[in-house]
């Protein structure tokens, strides 16, 4: 039976129509009726945390089932060479707002629970969600901040018109307490009561957001906690308490089975996501992008990357990415093209035709002819400077500076694992890369707090 109201069917007609009464109003009244502006395409942004390389099916990793994500990367573009511009929480996120090296915006290290409860990303720094705003976007955002404690700093306040979620690095999944005791569940700037397992509270609200928003044009962020510790299961039970005494890492023996629970509820609330804009006739309409804001702990696997999150190997920074839109990003493709978490602001800019006038520079640059037709980037080096480590990349050479020892040159191209330490080989290329690294540095700022803001809980 036809559905009136199935956008599909009654597209070609509606679609007939309009070109006759465009052609039509031409011959009346040529320079008069202008065909309808085209709806700007919708954005739905995912970000796990702390997901590796090897947690997810479509990159070759068996611990998980993870059929909603993969299905992402059958139905799109999976992305072989993205990274994280941090190696740790609030670094990538302050990154991925801006479009900028976090160490411009302020945020070169973690905003921590314990040391930095009254730091934050400044409100003068320009998010995507400012932008897409001002163009007359619905945005929203659910699941984890991590750029500041206080009320001010809150998404609220840089461009989600809705927030839902927490502002600290990792809350318990159930009584939404964070790692120093203090509780931690927002409705905007405001906390509130609300009881649930945090990765299903975000698919609530995020599957919501698209219903409410599917006639006009919304960017929603969805940042998932999962699997960022504490291991908790859907099943499992509240831990902390507000003032509590607890183990941050959760109670379950069994990580490895709690970490598999998590990523496969985190994988369930993409395919709810992705059912919701189905059901609403907005897959065509919708950009879906999937990535992590670094690699994945010891507890996670990166695949036959070298290091983990925080570290400035592979490990630490190339993440798994994902980006499906049907009708417009070829189904089942890969690319090897060197990209990073900032090109997502610049990205959703240009396809949303939104203007902008950045007062500084912005890093990233847009993805959007890369997503369309795989047309190449023309920049060839990407920078990384953590608490542990700095690193660059020209091409496929990459040069570590980690540790005390002289910094480590290494051919990605054949050498992935960063296993064959190429400088002695190629003294005037490392030298090259390391005055590079120097000048990036000096313009970008230090990669840490200063020593008074320092603090050793990491998360
Ligand atoms: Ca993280």
């Amino acid at each position: 039976m036809v559905q009136l109201h199935d956008k599909r069917l009654i597209r070609p007609t509606l679609l007939a129509t309009l070109v006759a009464g465009v052609a039509l109003s031409q011959l009346i009244c040529p320079a008069g009726l202008q065909a309808e502006p085209e709806r700007p395409v919708n954005f739905v942004i995912i970000m796990a945390d702390d997901l590796g390389y090897g947690d997810l099916g479509c990159y070759g990793g068996e611990r998980s089932k993870t059929p909603n994500i993969d299905a992402l990367a059958t139905g799109g573009l999976k992305f072989l060479d993205f990274h994280s511009s941090g190696a740790v929480c609030s670094p990538t996120r302050a990154g991925l707002m801006t479009g900028r090296y976090q160490q411009r915006v302020g945020v070169p290290g973690v905003i921590t629970a314990a040391g930095h409860r009254h730091i934050g990303m400044p409100l003068a720094e320009v998010t995507f969600a400012e932008v897409l705003k001002e163009a007359g976007y619905a945005t929203g955002m659910f699941g984890k901040w991590h750029l500041g404690y206080q009320p001010k700093f809150n998404p609220v306040h840089q461009g989600f018109d809705q927030f839902r979620g927490y502002v600290s690095g990792n809350v318990d999944f159930f009584s939404h307490v964070d790692q120093v005791g203090k509780y931690d569940w927002w409705e905007g700037d405001k906390q509130i009561e609300e009881e649930g397992y945090v990765t299903h509270l975000i698919t609530k609200h995020s599957v919501k957001f698209i219903e409410e928003h599917q006639d006009r044009p919304f960017c929603l962020y969805v940042a998932h906690e999962a699997p960022h510790y504490p291991y908790q299961g859907p099943g499992d039970k509240p831990l902390r308490t507000v003032g509590g005494k607890f183990n941050n890492q959760g109670a379950r023996k069994d990580i490895a089975q709690a970490y598999k629970e998590m990523v496969e509820a985190m994988d369930d609330g993409v395919g709810e996501i992705v059912a919701a804009l189905k059901k609403h006739d907005l897959e065509e309409d919708t950009l879906v992008m999937f990535f992590s804001d670094n690699g994945a702990n010891q507890r996670g696997s990166n695949g036959a990357l070298r290091g983990h999150k925080g570290s400035v190997w592979e490990g630490g920074h190339r993440v798994p990415c994902l980006a499906r839109w049907p009708g417009v990003i070829e189904a089942g493709e890969t690319t090897d093209v060197m990209t990073i978490t900032l090109d997502i602001f610049p990205t959703l800019v240009e396809l949303a035709g939104a203007k902008h006038s950045p007062q500084g520079k912005i890093d990233g640059v847009s993805l959007a002819g890369l997503l369309r037709d795989q047309t190449p980037l023309e920049r060839e080096r990407l920078f990384w400077g953590t608490r542990r480590g700095r690193a660059m990349r020209d091409g496929d050479w990459k040069l570590v500076a980690a540790g005390k020892g002289k910094p480590m040159l290494f051919d990605l191209g054949e050498d992935l694992a960063e296993a064959t330490d190429l400088a002695g080989k190629h003294p005037d290329r490392a030298a090259k890369m390391i005055n590079e690294l120097g000048d990036w540095e000096q313009e970008v700022g230090p990669s840490e707090f200063p020593s008074a803001e320092r603090r050793r809980d990491a998360n």
